[in-house]
């Protein structure tokens, strides 16, 4: 049988050269030290949910090399990652997703040639969307801004990073209003990751890492196998470029001047079943506080376990009069752990935070 081999390609971007030109930093995982990330208590929350029609309907493109057979798919987790959920691959010169077979085979080397989302019909392959997304190089951004999008400068820029995970992110992904809906697994989209500012200003640009995508669909199934079937994991805070980051920084805002959300691998989350824009009653104890998100912790606890590979940071962050309780987690490449809980788990939290500080 032969595979569909028609392409929408979209939201094609001018600059092909500079997409293979290839400036940017790979995101290599060493050590790297603890550091907190508070809430983005920006209204406006992203939540993941039913998956709007296709933005992109403008060029419909036939690209040479599509055609194959069935037999040559590949095993599940080459593309649609270890959930099996991934709907989309990010694509870079340093990242060179080409070099998968399948890849290779359904979108052709042409794919690199210009960054944009390629998409596959849903039938071609397994009854699922699914989309090559190339970004465009970072080195694109100039005096702190990509197009009219301000972003700022990331750690890196400005001194030496404290570690390969803190290099500069492999490349943007452009976001448009006809875009943004574009599946990037089962339950989430594009815009569920966009920082929460410059809402009249597009493109927009997006960092995000696949394995964080990954993360989040294995705990939404942990959860399912716990106890809680079809949780609704909420995004609040996905990615936030460092000029929004650098607002909430310090005491105050509380958030991390190194953030994981920086470099697209970190989001706050938490289970809104009922809808009611904060967490659920999770561990059923009548109350909605910070063990609710202690709950979602061992949900992380258990995927890391099972997917060493995708272990990062976790955070436990109480509600406040901005926002419910909520789990910060990210995929930085070594486990770590803090809380910032009710008074009457803060010695223990203290004791936590700073054993993870200190690399324990
Ligand atoms: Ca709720
Ligand atoms: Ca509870």
């Amino acid at each position: 049988m032969m595979l569909c081999a028609m392409l929408v390609a979209a939201q094609i971007a001018a600059a092909p050269a500079a997409a293979q030109a290839g400036a940017a930093t790979p995101a290599r995982f060493g050590t790297a030290s603890a550091g907190r990330d508070r809430p983005d208590t920006t209204p406006g929350l992203a939540r993941p949910g039913g998956l709007g029609p296709s933005g992109d309907s403008t060029a419909v493109d036939t690209i040479a090399g599509l055609v194959g057979d069935t037999a040559s798919l590949p095993e599940p987790d080459s593309l649609f990652g270890r959930s099996g959920k991934l709907r989309a691959r990010f694509l870079s010169v340093t990242r060179d997703h080409l070099a998968i077979p399948i890849i290779r085979r359904l979108f052709g080397d042409s794919a690199t040639a210009a960054p944009g989302i390629y998409r596959l019909r849903e039938s071609a392959i397994g009854g699922h969307p699914f989309a090559l997304i190339t970004m465009l190089p970072f080195r694109i951004k100039s005096r702190g801004r990509v197009g009219d999008y301000r972003v700022g400068w990331w750690p890196a820029e400005r001194r030496r990073e404290r570690s390969d995970a803190y290099a500069n992110p492999d490349g943007f992904i452009r976001v448009t209003p006809d875009n943004e809906d574009t599946p990037v697994s089962e339950h989430y989209r594009l815009r569920d990751f966009l920082t929460h500012d410059q809402p009249n200003i597009w493109p927009k640009y997006l960092v995000l890492r696949e394995a964080l995508v990954d993360k989040l669909e294995l705990i939404i199934d942990d959860l399912a196998a716990h106890g809680h079937p079809n949780a609704r994991l909420v995004i609040m805070s996905g990615f936030r470029t460092p000029a929004y980051n650098a607002l909430g920084v310090g005491r105050r805002g509380g958030r991390a001047r190194d953030s994981r959300h920086q470099f697209g691998d970190a989001a706050d989350v938490y289970v809104d079943d009922d809808g009611d824009g904060v967490m659920d009653d999770l561990n059923g104890d009548g109350r909605v506080d910070s063990r609710d998100a202690r709950t979602l912790l061992e949900s992380v606890d258990r995927v890391e376990a099972a997917h060493p590979e995708l272990v990062g940071g976790a955070g436990v962050y109480r509600g406040t009069r901005a926002h419910g309780p909520f789990l910060h987690v990210d995929v930085r490449g070594e486990a770590v752990r803090w809380a910032v809980v009710e008074p009457r788990l803060t010695r223990h939290r203290s004791r936590k935070a700073r054993a993870a500080r200190h690399g324990r």
